[in-house]
């Protein structure tokens, strides 16, 4: 007789550059290994060889090259499409639990908020993108855009890449699109004060993790 699957779990970790959604994901990793499941820790843009391959674009194109924001838009999402079909759905079909690095939260704000294309379009692409494929639970690490920054800085072995060399004001509005999401989404997004120490953040997402029976 072959044992019962689990409920699969899908958790998404949004939140500006350097506020910690790695150490947390690997945080939660290791609590849901240890309760005994089995889990697929994924990352956007990437995950995939394709998606890599996006993701080396996005990130290192020549900042001369000037890549427009639909083009960027367009690229986030392609790399979102592989990803769900190739790697997130089977995951859940089989009934893991998925931990993602950014989903389509990203594009929304990113995209939507900070680069100014307007919602109609982002939306639209964003489901075209991931179909049926919505996360159960979205934390968003929630950080000054300062402390983002001096975070990134004190990283000695990358250069910054085309991203990173957005102004403090592009951050300064990924967090606010962020607080405002969250507030316009209660049930899905949990946001977490990412400026505490590690180990309090991590026990804080596993209580609610808890709290949600997920
Ligand atoms: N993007 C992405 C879009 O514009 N649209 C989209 O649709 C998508 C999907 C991706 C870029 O693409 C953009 C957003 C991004 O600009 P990335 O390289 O994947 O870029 O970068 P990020 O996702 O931003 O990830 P980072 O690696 O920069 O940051 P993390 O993962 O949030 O942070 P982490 O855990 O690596 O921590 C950063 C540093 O802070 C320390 C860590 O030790 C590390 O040194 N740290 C803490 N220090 C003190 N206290 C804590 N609580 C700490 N937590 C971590």
């Amino acid at each position: 007789m072959s044992t019962p699957k689990q409920r699969a779990l899908f958790i998404s970790f949004e939140g500006s550059e350097g506020s910690g959604k790695t150490t947390q994901i690997a945080l939660l990793q290791d609590r849901f290994e240890k309760a005994g499941r089995n889990v697929l820790v994924t990352r956007e843009p990437g995950g995939t060889q394709i998606g890599e391959e996006i993701r080396h674009l996005l990130k290192h194109c020549q900042t001369q090259s000037k890549m427009t924001p639909e083009a960027e838009l367009l690229l986030f999402a392609a790399s979102r499409a592989q990803l769900v079909r190739e790697k997130i759905a089977p995951a859940l079909l089989e009934g893991r639990v998925v931990l993602c690095d950014r989903y389509l939260d990203s594009t929304t704000v990113y995209q939507g908020v900070a680069r100014k294309i307007s919602k109609d379009p982002v939306s639209m692409i964003n489901h075209f993108a991931v179909g049926e494929f919505m996360p159960d639970l979205t934390i968003i690490l929630d950080i000054p855009a300062e402390l983002g920054f001096k975070r990134i800085e004190s990283r000695t072995s990358d250069l910054p890449d085309r991203m990173e060399q957005e102004s403090i004001e592009f951050y300064m509005a990924v967090r606010e699109g962020y607080l405002l999401l969250a507030k316009s989404l209660p049930d899905r997004f949990l946001v977490v004060d990412g400026t505490r120490a590690k180990e309090k953040i991590a026990q804080e997402i596993w209580n609610e993790v808890a709290r949600r029976k997920l």
